[in-house]
């Protein structure tokens, strides 16, 4: 409680009274017995550093267990300040300095100071540490307005989903926004849908477990926040509607102003409700309508962002991205995974509810392979080979590290992870020759969290030049590369390796959501090391004990 008043005065701008707090603290973590035992012997007094004022307030600490003053100044101060204090590497000087120069607030404020650049060149703000404040609001996670990361904001959306198609009459229901366009943050959820009885699709949605709060409700829309703070819009629109609201509401913003005055060009006008002529609806029940309506082809919603896709277009030669359904193969499976949901059953029951040909089953380096060979017996006994679905077996290690890299189950597959080793890539993958690295796992390209990203340029290089793909997925702030990242390799040259990174079997499912960030980084089937995999290890060898 004394460093808190400490920072809290700091925050106040006081000049000497912070530190004689704070030294009162320092001498009661080193007092060695209870404080109350010496406030019995009325010595509080005689403790370094807690003279007359401090020691009233122990004494009321101590009858009443609470401090009026502390109290005073948690009011006194804007609690979004106080909220700040929780960064990392953010104390109240800088608090203070970030409020009287540029205004902030809270976190909100701070997080809009950064997209905008404010904080560039303010002394003591190295990117470094900017990119530190990213990541500490994008965790701090309890307020309104934080991006979210995309498979947190996707899961919340399939239950959404699910829940009000079990309970309402829907005909057509989607989530557009940022979810749709897979970008790997999502600031809030935008659902649409169709219904004969939109009065029941809202009260079904109003009951959603984890509602905080409403924040209005319109004969068309309604807008709920849930915990931990996500809001989400759903709208009700009508079938003749529906696609021209898509669009409009998938964006992003950026392509929609282009898509707008390419219609402009044609003496059309397009909005949320259709395209128009004059007043003449002429399209907008499908989204390929639209877009007919206006010369133009459908545009898949991953790359709809005004980077090239328009101009591309133009030209003919929107790339053919990979489907969803041509990613038949979850290339890294983490063993511990397998290892913690053993029945293999499930997972396969997983795999070919997800339509999956293959799974790479991947060691940490270091396991035994006793381990390895109960899993393939495993894995026969339950018929997989008959599902069919191949298994992959492989063994990750740090990339860099000292030594051959032994492979006593001949499996013939690595994967040299950045996960606990140095930043850059090495020089060389040490491994002896039976051993074909295959993807590069670990990598964090996108710095919506804690800590900045991976110099991915450096990877894309080496992945080239060692002919290993580079791993995507749904979780490019934990690891994978994020579109942006994406986008590079393929201009490097280097393939791609799809997967779900599942912790459980039912997140193989996630691997759509994987692609879906492949193909935000324009990659096409061509770009993917599932197209061209390894040659099949030798014959499952089956060990007899
Ligand atoms: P988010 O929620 O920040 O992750 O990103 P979005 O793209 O989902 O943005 P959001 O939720 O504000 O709006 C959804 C879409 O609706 C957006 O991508 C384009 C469209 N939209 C919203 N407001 C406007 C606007 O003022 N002008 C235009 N042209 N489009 C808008
Ligand atoms: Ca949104
Ligand atoms: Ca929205």
């Amino acid at each position: 409680m004394l460093d808190e008043i400490a920072d809290l005065l700091d925050l106040q701008g006081e000049r000497f009274k912070p530190n004689a707090y704070r030294r009162a603290a320092r001498s009661l973590e080193a007092l060695g017995e209870e404080v109350a035992a010496v406030s019995a012997r009325h010595e509080l007094d005689q403790i370094p550093g807690v003279g007359a004022a401090i020691s009233a307030k122990i004494e009321e600490f101590l009858t009443t267990g609470q401090i009026e003053y502390l109290d005073k100044l948690r009011r006194d101060v804007p609690p979004g300040l106080r909220e700040l204090l929780q960064l990392p590497g953010v104390g109240p000087k800088t608090v203070r300095m970030l409020h009287l120069t540029l205004g902030i607030e809270g976190p909100q404020e701070l997080a809009a100071a950064i997209e905008a650049g404010k904080l560039k060149g303010l002394a003591g703000f190295k990117d470094r540490k900017i990119e530190l404040l990213r990541g500490g609001l994008a965790a701090l996670g309890t307020s309104d307005g934080q991006r979210r990361p995309l498979l947190e904001a996707w899961e919340l959306a399939e239950r959404l989903v699910a829940r009000i198609r079990a309970g309402a009459p829907v005909d057509q229901i989607v989530v557009a926004g940022s979810l749709r366009r897979r970008r790997e943050s999502v600031g809030d959820l935008d659902i649409l849908a169709t219904s004969a009885a939109p009065a029941q699709v809202f009260r079904v949605f109003a009951a959603f477990p984890d509602i905080e709060a409403v924040r209005g409700q319109g004969e068309t829309k309604m807008t709920v926040v849930i915990a931990p703070g996500i809001q989400v819009d759903l709208r009700v629109v009508p079938p003749e509607s529906f696609g021209a609201a898509l669009q409009y509401f998938t964006g992003s913003k950026d392509h929609n102003v282009r898509i707008r005055s390419l219609a402009r060009d044609l003496g059309l006008k397009v909005n949320e409700y259709g395209v128009y002529r004059g007043d003449a609806l002429i399209a907008g029940r499908t989204e390929e309508d639209v877009y007919a309506a206006l010369h133009l082809p459908f545009f898949p919603p991953e790359i709809r962002e005004n980077r090239g896709e328009i101009e591309a277009a133009e030209a003919g030669q929107l790339p053919p991205l990979v489907p969803a359904a041509a990613v038949l193969s979850d290339l890294h499976v983490d063993f511990r995974a397998v290892e913690s949901w053993g029945n293999l059953g499930e997972w396969k029951a997983s795999a070919v509810a997800a339509g999956l040909k293959e799974l790479g089953i991947i060691w940490p380096e270091g396991k035994s392979g006793s381990e390895a060979r109960a899993l393939r017996t495993q894995w026969d006994d339950n018929g997989m080979e008959r599902a069919p679905i191949r298994l992959r077996l492989g063994i990750e290690r740090v990339a860099g590290a000292a030594g051959a890299l032994s492979d006593p189950f001949d499996f013939g597959i690595s994967v040299p992870t950045r996960r606990g080793g140095v930043a850059t890539p090495p020089k060389a993958m040490v491994g002896p020759p039976s051993v074909t690295p295959w993807t590069v796992s670990g990598l964090r390209t996108s710095s919506s969290t804690a800590g900045a990203a991976d110099p991915i340029e450096a990877w894309i290089r080496w992945a080239v030049a060692t002919g290993t793909a580079l791993e995507v997925t749904p979780s490019p702030e934990r690891d994978g590369l994020d579109s942006g990242a994406v986008r590079a390799a393929i201009a490097a040259g280097a393939r791609l390796a799809i997967t779900s990174r599942p912790e459980r079997p039912e997140d193989l499912r996630h691997l759509g959501v994987a692609t879906g960030i492949a193909r935000r980084g324009w990659a096409t089937p061509s770009d993917l090391l599932s197209g061209s995999l390894p040659p099949a290890p030798r014959a499952p060898r089956r060990p007899r004990n």
